[in-house]
């Protein structure tokens, strides 16, 4: 292991309240399965993600966040962790950590990483332990272990359902089950218990004294169950409520109370990022009250289709909800659980949440319309006041892959379902570095655990680099002018233009977005960017234009 001592951690002076890097940042979503390996053994990696982190910086955000690479044996591709301590081989070692972690801060790119606190791997020794132990022992205690229902207890203790599909309670062979509201590979937690609380507290620690921003809390609803387990009312479910015996219960909050206190202790402005998908905004907001977490990632406005009235609705709510817990509003259209926004706002008919997408799907997307679509989406989000996230390859416009046979597909979620519905592999195809290399320039061997499209040779980042109009150059152009023109600090006035439009004002710019398809003027001043290149002197359908308007 690296001698620590040694190591220089980047200058991380605690900023005034209020003030904080994390407040207006531009948070870029690496996916390590699928960002470069190193290795060439089709599976990304630590050394990979180093070697391509300048080109990372200069795209002009502010941090990364890393999805799980921990020891796991990947049956939800690191989100079932078996050692929180330490890194999976498939991604290198913790001294290749600390050296990408060192490559990152001297690049001023801060680092968040993602913590699973709800479930661990059913590898994890505290799981094997508490297989090898009896019913009712101290062992046990630590996950959720109960009884069946039936004479034999042959039932599941309640009615619970994975969200990947089938039952949450798997049995075992003396006749108790246990939960796991994901994979039955992934138990999960009785947070009761106060070693559960302690350990995630050393796991905190751990990173944050090699050097981590902060974290991105995988689940964050999810830790705290209603006491007895009570049935799901099914009705409520079948009605779309988020609100479940498992899902969002008050007594969550004690434990990020806990760990805000163990980040305050550290120097510089750490960071906790809620994966809490509640509704509405207000319960979310929740997450990120001062004394708890810091940012929580708008759902609701991901979730929210291609449609002027209802994004100006959401805009308002999230800066109201979270405004009035002292919150930046955060935004975000992509990540890996997710149908790639490029391709998700132009879908018909609309997907249904975590369904995916796959060769034979009834929902399509036009390419044309959906590249115009996801290149203004972005635009319109990086406008916004507060935080926002890219997810890995959003930069190169690329779109959802549908183009996976049945057995190429990898998310638990597939076979759960018996393929009724695809899950996210589509999302998580390795990305394009180089147009004409293997893999091109995931890696040098040309192996990919997912397949990559024929017509990604096109997407590549070499293909679009300098290139004027490109999604690139549009991503680069606008962080920074969103930095250059204080956009993530700066506040949102609107300007009524008609109601398939939206126009708002933020600082000396002026921002316009034509969701409809009846043109919209241009307002008077010096055009910065356009989201594609304008016919006229007024917006077409699915544009986005930033104008200076102001001084
Ligand atoms: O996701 C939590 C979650 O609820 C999502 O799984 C979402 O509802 C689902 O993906 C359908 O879109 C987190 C991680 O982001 C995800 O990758 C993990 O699989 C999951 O937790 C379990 O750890």
């Amino acid at each position: 292991m690296t001698d620590l001592s040694t190591q220089p951690v980047a200058p991380q002076d605690s900023s005034t309240a209020g003030a904080e890097w994390w407040r207006s940042a531009v948070i870029y979503q690496i996916y390590p399965r699928s960002f470069a390996d190193a290795s060439g053994d089709g599976v990304g990696d630590l050394q990979g993600i180093a070697s391509r982190l300048p080109q990372v910086a200069e795209l002009g955000v502010d941090a990364i966040w890393l999805s799980p690479f921990y020891r796991s044996p990947q049956k939800d591709a690191g989100y079932d962790v078996a050692d929180y301590r330490d890194v999976d081989p498939i991604f290198g070692t913790l001294d290749d950590f600390d050296r990408m972690l060192e490559t990152a801060h001297g690049l001023g790119l801060r680092v968040i990483v993602d913590l699973v606190p709800n479930h661990s791997s059913s590898e994890h020794v505290w799981f094997q332990e508490a297989l090898a132990a009896a019913p009712g022992s101290e062992a046990r205690s630590r996950y959720i272990f109960r009884d069946g229902k039936g004479e034999s207890g042959e039932l599941p203790p309640n009615n619970w359902q994975s969200v990947f599909g089938g039952p949450a309670w798997t049995r075992v062979p003396d006749g108790q089950w246990y939960l796991h509201l994901f994979d039955s590979s992934q138990p999960d937690f009785d947070w009761n218990h106060p070693a559960v609380g302690d350990m995630f507290v050393d796991v905190l620690r751990f990173w944050l004294d090699r050097g981590v921003d902060g974290f991105r809390v995988d689940v964050a609803h999810g830790n705290a169950k209603a006491p007895g387990l009570p049935d799901v009312d099914e009705e409520l479910l079948a009605a779309g409520s988020m609100d479940s015996p498992y899902f969002g219960q008050e007594h969550v909050h004690e434990i990020y109370r806990r760990w805000h206190l163990v980040l305050e202790e550290y120097e510089g402005d750490r960071v906790l990022c809620a994966e809490a998908w509640v509704q509405p905004l207000e319960k979310m907001a929740r997450f990120v009250r001062p004394d708890e977490m810091h940012q929580a990632f708008n759902f609701v406005y991901l979730e929210t289709p291609w449609d002027a009235q209802r994004l100006r609705t959401v805009i308002d709510e999230s800066i109201e909800a979270f405004g009035a817990v002292g919150a930046p509003p955060t935004w975000v259209l992509s990540n890996h659980d997710t149908i790639r926004h490029r391709t998700r706002l132009a879908l018909v008919p609309p997907p249904t949440h975590g369904a995916g997408i796959g060769a034979t799907s009834e929902s399509k997307a036009d390419p044309t319309v959906s590249l115009r679509r996801g290149r203004a989406a972005t635009m319109l989000m990086l406008a916004l006041p507060g935080s926002a996230y890219i997810y890995q390859g959003e930069e190169l416009g690329l779109p959802e892959v549908t183009a996976i046979e049945d057995h190429q597909r990898q998310d638990p979620t597939f076979a759960r379902t018996q393929g009724a519905l695809w899950g996210r592999d589509g999302c998580r195809v390795p990305i394009p570095w180089e147009a004409a290399a293997p893999a091109y320039g995931f890696n040098a061997s040309g192996d990919s655990w997912l397949p990559q499209p024929p017509e990604w040779a096109a997407l590549a980042r070499d293909a679009q680099d300098g290139v004027a109009g490109s999604t690139l150059e549009l991503y680069r152009l606008a962080l920074r002018l969103r930095q250059e023109l204080s956009l993530g600090t700066g506040t949102l006035e609107w300007i009524d233009v008609g109601p398939t439009a939206l126009s708002f004002r933020n600082g000396s710019v002026t921002v316009v977005a034509n969701l409809g398809h009846d043109a919209v003027d241009v307002p008077r001043g010096e055009i910065l960017l356009t989201s594609s290149p304008l016919d006229s002197a007024s917006l077409a359908a699915d544009e986005v234009v930033w104008v200076r308007t102001g001084a």
